[in-house]
């Protein structure tokens, strides 16, 4: 038996699961990059606001690329479930908010003609990092990207996001249609200023009258996203539909936590998001650098050195007590940088952050988190180590943290086995690597000459210093007895 429409009636009683119509649910989201994090996150804010009788819009989700999601959840009617998982044991809810899938590439017309219809009136993304397409270090469109370039010469057809969104768009204007709002979901600095920047930037290479309409008239809200959703493995899918009495082929894991804070600016209507607990702010910005700069930055200090020490899982480097002390210091060293807002309280949310890394049931792997590590450094790493420099503070443990990338973009562990990089230019990177040799004063100050990622920083004689010397220390020891060492009194 699989999960769908028709058998929603024989869930176990325990299972949560849409009781509301599922056929009054009209479309009014075309949400691009329908993977884990959105299903586990404003997938859920959705079904949560329509069970609560708040709003009847629903969600088309869409993949650029990658049919297996569609695959998955199209034999479902779309339902899938969320089995939140913490030390109290295992809630599972179905979701139904997501109504239809589409695949970019396999029938771009159809995604641009959702996109461009009326009843669309908010576009999210959750396309990661370098679905942007874009210079990370300096958060402008990267013009010379294969998928940009194509796109411009075939804008009927795109690639990339920008590209389907900006095609949308001037069908949009062309029909006179008001834009819809652009909702950016990634964990990039400014993120709804970055897609806004990218995506005008892209309209104006196809058209100046295009791209100042969509400057005078969509909005990009910046929000901040928040919860932990490690991917899915077999033994999640067969523990679920278990639980189920029944398939699903691909539900989504996660902890308890949520948090999704959004900008209220929006150019064609939104739901009342406020009540499924989304909180509506005017500047998102400092709630955002606290989640890049301590759960984001202590996420990938984590993975690279725990990768290298050998801990498949986020928890269990947590378990390590001197690499959770080095996740700790990260923190400590970034949380000077913020400027929150009075009342709130950064240390219990470091502490809460120490909390859920360590949660034992959730199998985060440290292979995950250091993927595409040059798309996530400067807004998770850089930024507040620059930060600390101009107020002349030490960065020894963010350095430490960029040390550990430098040593797993080699691509060697500390026992020489192989490591499977995945970056956007992880051949560049290797190249480097291969070039310097392991020795900590070549590779050091070649890989922080790569100015798409560190820019001027990479040439500031304190961070080769400090970058070097936290490198030559990790050769030398190796990460476990490196923290090992640091942590002794
Ligand atoms: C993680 C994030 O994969 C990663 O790089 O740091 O996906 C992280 O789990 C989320 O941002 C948590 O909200």
């Amino acid at each position: 038996m699989r999960l769908s429409n028709p058998t929603l009636d024989r869930l176990p009683a325990t299972v949560r699961r849409p009781r509301y119509d599922r056929s009054a649910v009209t479309p009014g989201i075309v949400h691009l990059g329908v993977g884990a994090f959105h299903r586990a996150h404003q997938a859920v804010f959705m079904d949560g606001l329509v069970a609560a009788g708040a709003s009847d819009w629903g969600i088309i989700g869409a993949s650029l690329r990658n049919p297996d999601t569609r695959d998955a959840l199209a034999p479902q009617d779309c339902l899938y479930t969320v089995a939140v998982r913490s030390g109290a044991g295992t809630e599972i809810r179905v979701i139904g908010s997501l109504l239809e899938m589409e695949v970019g590439n396999e029938n771009p017309e159809r995604l641009i003609a959702r996109m461009a219809d009326p009843a669309t009136r908010i576009v999210s993304l959750t396309i990661t990092e370098k679905g942007y397409c874009h210079t990370p270090q300096t958060g402008e469109l990267d013009e010379r990207h294969p998928d940009i370039v194509h796109d411009l010469r075939h804008p009927q057809t795109p690639r990339s996001a920008a590209g389907f969104l900006v095609e949308a768009l001037a069908r949009r204007k062309e029909s006179g249609t008001l834009p819809f709002t652009i909702l950016c979901c990634d964990n990039l600095s400014a993120n709804g200023k970055t897609a806004q920047r990218i995506v005008t930037r892209f309209a104006e290479l196809r058209s100046k009258d295009l791209s100042q309409w969509i400057a005078d008239e969509a909005a990009f809200p910046c929000t901040m996203v928040d919860r932990i959703v490690p991917e899915t493995t077999g033994v999640d899918r067969a523990a679920v539909s278990s639980a189920l009495g029944m398939t699903d082929a691909w539900p989504v894991i996660t902890e308890p936590f949520t948090q999704w804070i959004v900008e209220d600016r929006f150019a064609s209507g939104r739901p009342d998001f406020a009540a499924a607990g989304v909180q509506l702010v005017s500047d998102v910005t400092p709630f955002e650098h606290m989640k890049l700069r301590l759960l984001n930055a202590g996420h990938s200090a984590l993975a690279y050195l725990g990768y290298l020490a050998g801990y498949g899982t986020i928890a269990a480097t947590m378990a390590d007590p001197n690499f959770a002390a080095f996740a700790a210091h990260v923190m400590e060293e970034a949380a000077v940088t913020l400027k929150m807002p009075a009342g709130t309280d950064l240390a219990a949310y470091q502490a809460s952050l120490l909390a859920r890394f360590a949660n034992p049931v959730l199998h985060h792997r440290t292979w995950q988190i250091a993927m595409d590590g040059s798309q996530k450094l400067p807004q998770r790493l850089l930024s507040a180590m620059q930060d600390r420099l101009q107020r002349g503070l030490p960065i020894n443990t963010h350095a430490l943290a960029v040390a550990g990338w430098m040593r797993y973009v080699t691509a060697r562990d500390e026992q020489g086995k192989d490591i499977d990089v995945r970056d956007p230019i992880a051949a560049k990177l290797a190249a480097i690597a291969q070039e310097a040799g392991p020795v900590a004063e070549r590779l050091a100050p070649a890989l922080l000459a790569v100015e798409s990622l560190f820019g001027t920083l990479g040439s500031d004689p304190r961070v080769v210093s400090v970058v070097t010397s936290a490198l030559a220390q990790l050769y030398r020891l190796g990460a476990r007895q490196l923290l090992a060492e640091q942590a002794m009194p």
